[in-house]
């Protein structure tokens, strides 16, 4: 049985829930196929430990996929990421207080890393559902980009993909939101895609500007 690791991160911004995790942590212990479990964890919002926790998190479970999801305030649907940029740039303070600003993640590494996981495919998967999805073409600036820039970056030239997704707020948020029985159903049906497709479709899904 092979392990997929699907993480979510803890509130931020005085927020008390993050929908990331209150979905991510309904999925622990799925099995998702006959050849592979669901290991949920939680990751800090704080640039200084969250990376080195998802690092230990994948020492730790030896996943053969890893994918991290997190809030999007403000997004609607189930935003499947394209890229992370090597970029930190916080509007707020993260929860120990850190607010950088055009620092890189990673000194001297790539612009950018592209997700290894089949986006199209997903973003298909969970739409057939009636669940609202979308590729994204940026994961912001903050420590969302910057946990998917640093997963990048840690399993570059391995076998084992990786990606991010965004989800919407909670209902109670007051913000563009989704039902979290929705939102745990679109997450299990895009990680599943990812899964099992091999090669992404190809299916236009961009904006002109
Ligand atoms: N969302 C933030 C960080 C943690 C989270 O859930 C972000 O998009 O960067």
């Amino acid at each position: 049985m092979k392990t997929l690791l699907l993480t979510g991160f803890e509130p931020f911004d005085h927020d008390v829930v993050n929908p990331s995790w209150e979905a991510v942590r309904q999925l622990d212990g799925l099995q998702l196929t006959e050849d592979v479990r669901i290991v949920a964890r939680r990751l800090p919002c704080a640039f200084a430990t969250a990376p080195e926790t998802l690092i230990a998190f994948i020492e730790e479970s030896n996943p053969a996929m890893v994918i991290a999801t997190g809030l999007g305030p403000g997004r609607s649907d189930i935003s499947i990421e394209r890229v992370a940029i090597n970029v930190n740039d916080a509007r707020i303070p993260d929860n120990l207080g850190a607010q950088p600003i055009d620092t890189a993640v990673v000194e001297g590494g790539p612009a950018a890393y592209f997700s290894s996981l089949p986006i199209k495919s997903m973003v298909r998967a969970v739409r057939e559902a009636g669940i609202a999805a979308s590729v994204s073409q940026t994961a912001g600036t903050f420590v969302c980009n910057q946990v998917f820039y640093r997963l990048q970056h840690a399993l570059a030239g391995s076998e084992v993909r990786s990606g991010f997704i965004h989800v919407p707020g909670l209902p109670e948020s007051g913000q563009p939101s989704m039902a979290l029985p929705t939102l745990v159903e679109g997450l299990r049906l895009a990680v599943a895609a990812a899964w099992q497709t091999q090669v992404d479709i190809v299916e236009a899904g961009g904006r002109v500007s």
